[in-house]
């Protein structure tokens, strides 16, 4: 069956791989970010190779105002959204909280959980009422351990793994599936980001080992929206081979 499948952060990383899985299997998409050239170039290749139908949504999700519009303006048919991927989300800086910068802090806060949170008060209503649906948080290893100078990253991915448990049971007699996707280390724009465009910083993070790659996390998320009806992953961590925790890598190559 075609689904309508909604991916925030789509422009790069995760949400690109994961947007062009779904095209290559078939689903209509619903991509959103804030970098519209990367949108409307991806919706447009998206569309010519997979004869499937895209529709691009730029908008900041920070803003409250912003991301209901965007999704209450939709027309009929693409309200009717069977999966929400939450997966827009960024690390601003690492460093010890007694240094850390405000707005670095706020930045992550309010996109890695306001921004979660309010695309999800948006949509889930509408899957209520659909009678169907399934909720990806993508999460991270910094969910699950607290590493030094990741403070209030990591946090943020605390909360989205408490979020997610919070989501599962309130949407349980809804038949609404939830589920969370916790990575370890993987080559995106994150690191890039993170140290605020310090490539050589970057690069450093993913030096001596094999990363994961934005494909191999699309594949799970893949994987858990494609279960039989009565299969709900709750939580699936995927991780290098090179890498054991937060902490832990095995740094062997070149
Ligand atoms: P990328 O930086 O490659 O992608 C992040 C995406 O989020 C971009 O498409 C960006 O789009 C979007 N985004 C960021 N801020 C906003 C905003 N305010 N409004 C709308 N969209 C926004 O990183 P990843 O693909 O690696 O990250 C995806 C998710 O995975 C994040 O939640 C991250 O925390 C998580 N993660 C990453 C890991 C890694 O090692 N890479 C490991 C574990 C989890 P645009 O700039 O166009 O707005
Ligand atoms: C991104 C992975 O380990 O840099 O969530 O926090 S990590």
């Amino acid at each position: 069956m075609i689904k309508i499948v909604l991916i925030t952060g789509a422009t790069s990383g995760f949400g690109k791989a994961t947007a062009t899985l779904f095209a290559q299997n078939g689903h209509d998409l619903i991509i959103t970010g804030r970098r519209w050239n990367l949108l409307e170039e991806l919706a447009t290749e998206l569309k010519k190779v997979n004869m499937i139908d895209v529709m691009p949504l730029c908008f900041d999700i920070r803003v409250k105002d912003d991301v209901e519009n965007a999704i209450f303006s939709l027309p009929e048919k693409w309200k009717k959204i069977d999966v929400l991927i939450n997966n827009a989300g960024l690390a601003s800086g690492l460093g010890p909280i007694q240094e850390g910068d405000y707005e670095d802090w706020e930045k992550m806060i309010d996109t890695n959980v306001k921004g979660l949170l309010y695309m999800t008060r948006t949509v889930a209503p509408m899957m209520i009422v659909n009678r169907k649906g399934h909720i990806v948080n993508v999460g991270s290893i910094a969910g699950k351990e607290t590493y030094p100078n990741g403070n209030v990253y990591c946090a943020t991915k605390y909360a989205v793994d408490s979020l997610t448990k919070g989501m599962r049971i309130d949407l349980l007699p809804h038949g609404i599936k939830v589920t969370q996707i916790s990575p370890g280390a993987a080559e995106t724009e994150f690191s890039l980001v993170r140290f605020h465009g310090d490539k050589q910083r970057a690069e450093n993070v993913y030096k001596g080992f094999q990363p994961l790659k934005p494909e191999d996390v699309a594949s799970v998320i893949y994987y858990v929206t494609t279960l039989p009806d009565h299969v709900n992953i709750n939580d699936l961590v995927i991780m290098p081979t090179a890498q054991a925790s937060s902490m832990h890598f095995n740094r062997t190559e070149g």
